[in-house]
């Protein structure tokens, strides 16, 4: 009898706990741009793994990678419009939005990850309080590694560049493209290799992570100039509808986890940083620097994306330099 009560009883607890559960359940999807090996997307595999397990059935995330639920250039507005509760999207691309989610892809502004995450310190409320206003809560924001030139062809005066068929990824690289004679085209990367292949571009600025990532030595790209001139980030936003439907504890472990990716993030583009250059050079691509006329010419066009962005960024952009400038 006693053992029939006991069962009964723990038969009564489980059953209240999962209905507990299932009145508490959120199920958020998290479209993700980048492949299942990139760093950022085992990153926020990691994150919505341990958010998962950690909040006892309560919030499951799901992760879709590789462009495969929103391609990169939907994600941000998939999660405003809450068709995605949350979602990973490269910031500076957002530029359209407003001016502010372009202040790390100023070239020469941050040129080492210490700057980097400096000037993210200092932008970071500001871009709080403008994701905030669209209804967007951040989470976190890791760097890609340092930004540099590939190309086809070698590099070897300003005049090289004049006519390249260039892959730009947000309204910094397309304006650094008109500035420098190139013809941009935006490629998500996703749609890279493919790009290069057919030769519907020829050389594009990025991380040797995203070359490593796209196997860009494939596609007959035999340079990568090592300019690191900036060092642009990815942030995971969520939708607020979304967040304020979490209770007051699993919102603190999902921030709690949300910190412990940011940090790894923040890691491994460090590391990847050294370790992908050596990956292109040893698939045989030549890596090393961009000669002082061609650096002259970026440097110059660099000052004229700054001057540009100050006046578009206003009051808010001005503040935010000034007090990473302090
Ligand atoms: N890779 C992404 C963004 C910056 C980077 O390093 C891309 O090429 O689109």
């Amino acid at each position: 009898m006693k053992k029939i009560i006991k069962a009964l009883l723990i038969l009564a607890t489980f059953s209240l706990v999962s209905i507990n559960n299932l009145i508490a359940a959120e199920k958020w999807d998290m479209p993700l741009a980048y492949a299942a090996g990139n760093f950022h997307t085992i990153n926020a595999d990691e994150f919505a793994k341990n958010v998962t397990k950690k909040s006892g059935g309560k919030l499951t995330i799901v992760t879709h990678a590789n462009g495969s639920l929103y391609k990169g250039d939907a994600i941000f507005r998939a999660v405003r419009t809450g068709q995605a509760q949350i979602g990973e999207r490269f910031m500076s691309a957002l530029g359209n939005e407003d001016a502010l989610y372009e202040i790390d892809s100023i070239p020469f502004l941050a040129t080492s990850f210490d700057e980097a995450m400096k000037l993210y310190q200092a932008s970071k409320a500001a871009t709080v309080k403008s994701l905030d206003a669209k209804g967007l809560v951040l989470l976190y924001a890791v760097p890609w590694p340092a930004q540099g030139l590939y190309s086809k062809k070698e590099i070897k005066s300003p005049n090289d560049l004049k006519g390249l068929k260039f892959r730009a990824y947000n309204p910094a690289t397309v304006r650094i493209a008109e500035l420098t004679g190139m013809t941009p085209t935006k490629v998500e990367v996703a749609e890279v290799s493919q790009a290069f292949s057919t030769g519907t571009v020829e050389s594009m600025i990025t991380s040797p992570t995203t070359g490593k990532d796209t196997k860009i030595w494939e596609n007959g790209v035999k340079y990568f100039y090592d300019i690191a001139a900036w060092y642009p980030k990815n942030i995971v936003i969520v939708n607020k509808d979304a967040w304020n439907k979490l209770d007051a504890e699993t919102k603190k472990l999902v921030l709690a986890e949300a910190a412990i990716a940011e940090k790894k993030g923040w890691d491994v583009a460090k590391a990847g940083d050294a370790a992908d250059k050596k990956i292109l050079a040893s698939n045989g691509m030549k890596v090393g620097v961009v000669n002082d006329s061609v650096k002259a010419l970026f440097q110059k066009v660099g000052t004229t994306l700054t001057q540009e962005w100050s006046a578009k960024a206003g009051d808010t952009g001005k503040a935010v330099i000034s007090a990473y400038k302090k």
